[in-house]
């Protein structure tokens, strides 16, 4: 399953790069831009095309948030090309719809946890988006007061346990998360984000397993949400495995398994609230290969993409998880051209709001040397 490089189904995706909103600021603003319209939209099925399987209020409230990524994330990549930005920055242009359903299952007290392409986590979970950009920019504002930067976002009261840079190191903790979570005798679970290159790392295998032992005695509430968006870096899934069927590694260490289209908010939803629920219930860990596609450059200092060609990523665009959705909600007549693009415009002046909030911001305190240190 899992690997073709093809988009497959074609439905209109949004125009290029730059065309398909831009903001940031998500978990506000939601009324400003998609509750209002709530109410006049009932997922009726007409022309033939298939009823919305979500209320349409919700999925436009959904389609604002995935916008404020897209808008916030754009504005990450000029920082970096300008400099604001140091360090190293991945966006997750092309994956919006992935953490976004995914989050929308989420409860106060699960753990949600990631690699280093985490600014849309941090946001969704209610991380303000101001401190986010700050973080990137390195300023004592920073949501980790300018101490992490874009791959080490970390926001404990928002349930966001981070934002790694090493390849799959977080694997473990995440798992370790899980058996705490049901030792503490709660029913919360973790979120555990990681890519598809990531699965080949040693620590995969050893906490995958642990968690499949646990799981026989239901401590182990741990969603594994494996992002295959077909590259780690420069190098294909097929170019890094004999064995491209990525979801079903789990079965070595007893984790079942499905897969999603992860282009599809709706698809993505329908799969995030039953097995959110499922692992919930039962204490045992579950995967979900999510079927995705790294529109953007890996990070920002990826300019030439060699490994990929440019009519793959154009074949790609047409599956824009954003453009998808659009299409969907102007098809069932829930939405008008003219409200996508009020939300597209107001996604892109909450990302210029925390770009300016940025760039004002001092630097970090030199006594931040000193704390947050274990010694
Ligand atoms: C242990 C380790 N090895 C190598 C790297 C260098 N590296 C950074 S990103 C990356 C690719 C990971 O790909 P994937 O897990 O698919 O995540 P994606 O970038 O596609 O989101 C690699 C190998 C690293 N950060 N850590
Ligand atoms: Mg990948």
């Amino acid at each position: 399953m899992a690997t073709t490089q093809n988009a497959g189904k074609k439905r209109r995706g949004s125009e290029p790069e730059g065309s398909v909103a831009t903001g940031n600021g998500v978990a506000p603003d939601t009324s400003a831009n998609g509750a209002a319209e709530a109410g006049a939209t009932e997922a009726v099925a007409t022309n033939g095309v298939a009823a919305l399987t979500r209320d349409a209020g919700e999925l436009l409230d959904l389609y604002v948030k995935m916008a404020d990524i897209r808008a916030f994330e754009e504005g990450t990549s000029k920082g970096f090309r300008t400099g604001k930005i140091g360090g190293y920055l991945h966006t997750y242009i092309g994956q919006e719809a992935v953490a976004t359903g995914f989050l929308d299952a989420h409860r106060k007290g699960d753990k949600v946890i990631t690699a280093y392409r985490d600014h849309a986590h941090a946001i969704l979970l209610g991380s303000d988006p101001k401190a986010v950009m700050a973080e990137l920019y390195g300023k004592g504002t920073g949501l980790v007061a300018g101490k992490g930067g874009s791959m080490h976002l970390f926001d404990a009261a928002n349930d966001m346990m981070g934002g790694y840079g090493i390849v799959g190191g977080h694997i473990p903790l995440g798992v370790g998360m899980a058996y705490a979570l049901r030792y503490q005798g709660t029913d919360n679970i973790v979120q555990l984000y990681l890519g598809d290159g990531a699965i080949h790392n040693g620590a995969f295998h050893e906490a995958a397993n642990l968690a499949g032992l646990w799981g026989k005695e239901g401590m182990n509430p741990c969603l594994f949400i494996l992002e295959n968006n077909k590259y780690g870096m420069g190098t294909s899934v097929e170019r890094a495995t004999a064995m491209t069927d990525l979801s079903a590694k789990f079965d070595s260490y007893g984790i079942e398994h499905e897969d999603v289209d992860g282009m599809e908010l709706e698809a993505v939803l329908d799969c995030a609230h039953r097995v959110t629920a499922r692992v919930r219930e039962t204490g045992k860990p579950y995967a979900v290969e999510v079927q995705t596609y790294r529109i953007a450059p890996h990070g920002a200092a990826d300019f030439l993409e060699r490994y990929r060609t440019k009519d793959e990523v154009k074949e790609w665009r047409l599956r824009d998880p954003l453009g998808l959705l659009e299409q969907r909600l102007l098809d069932v007549g829930a939405v008008a051209e003219g409200r996508l693009a009020e939300i597209k415009a107001n996604a892109k002046r909450l990302a210029d709001e925390a770009i300016a909030f940025a760039e004002e911001s001092p630097e970090p305190a030199i006594e931040e040397l000193h704390t947050d240190v274990y010694a």
